[in-house]
């Protein structure tokens, strides 16, 4: 009986977790499809099915990013030139900011961004469900399921970066451009100088940090840059971007 039971808590436990995830995405797909009057030719079933296909029934930790291409490909948005907005070890200032108004568009605020933001997923081998808890840390593997998601998406985002691109980093750390964050390893590396014509760094900065744009790991990035892009930095204090985020009204040029 005591393995009975524990077999049906067991088997029910799993099959909800997989399905809130699918509910979740479906329901982030059709509030972001509403919320953004984006075209309704994105079918949100169709999503979770190819999402689902690039992991469910692989070891978690043998999820290369390729297995994702089908999701990007069905998924993708045209890119809103001129806005576009890279951040690194700034997440939540960064998305408070783009929440309240429209001067900047980061990954998290497109579709595929959107749905997938904060979540946790993966398969098994040999199973067809879907798990989202006992799955692998992100540093346990380099073919991590969620790992290998934001490396694709943050490829093919930075891929389509055009115009005037920008970057908000994080003037608090002892390398704002690390070398080792998806924004470093995976982004910069993609841009494509026919496409863009400069990148801006948002240096997000406290009133003790003592780090400026002449910051030398800014000097790497500037350096890992097509010469064709124009390259500039500008130091924000990180209340003057609080202060912007408490006043949605002032213009985008307006905040610094
Ligand atoms: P980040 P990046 N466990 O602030 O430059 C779970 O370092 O790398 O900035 N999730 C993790 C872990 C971890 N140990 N480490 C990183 N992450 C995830 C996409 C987590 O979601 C956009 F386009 C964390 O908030 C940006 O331009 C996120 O990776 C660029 O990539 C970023 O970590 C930012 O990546």
């Amino acid at each position: 009986i005591l393995a009975i039971s524990l077999w049906v808590a067991f088997s029910h436990k799993q099959y909800n977790s997989g399905d809130s995830l699918k509910e979740t995405i479906i329901s982030r797909c059709q509030t972001f499809i509403q919320n953004n009057r984006t075209s309704s030719a994105y079918d949100c079933q169709k999503i979770w099915t190819v999402f689902e296909q690039a992991f469910v029934g692989k070891d978690p930790c043998n999820v290369p990013t390729d297995a994702y291409d089908s999701l990007i490909n069905t998924i993708i948005q045209d890119p809103i030139c001129n806005k576009m907005l890279f951040w690194s070890k700034t997440k939540h200032i960064v998305h408070e900011f783009t929440e309240k108004r429209n001067c900047f568009q980061t990954l998290e605020d497109t579709l595929l961004g959107y749905i997938m933001d904060g979540l946790t997923w993966c398969g098994k081998e040999g199973s067809n469900e879907t798990f989202t808890t006992g799955c692998p840390s992100w540093n346990d593997c380099v073919n991590h399921t969620v790992k290998s998601f934001w490396n694709r998406a943050s490829a093919a985002f930075a891929e389509a970066a055009c115009g005037d691109v920008s970057a908000m980093l994080n003037g608090s750390i002892a390398t704002p451009f690390t070398p080792t964050s998806i924004f470093a390893s995976i982004e910069v590396k993609r841009f494509n100088a026919d496409k863009m014509r400069s990148l801006t760094v948002f240096l997000v900065t406290q009133e003790n940090d003592g780090k400026s744009c002449d910051d030398p790991s800014l000097k790497n990035l500037q350096k890992e840059l097509d010469p064709k892009l124009k390259y500039s930095c500008v130091s924000v204090a990180k209340s003057t971007i609080q202060e912007c985020i408490s006043h949605p009204d002032t213009a985008c040029g307006a905040c610094w």
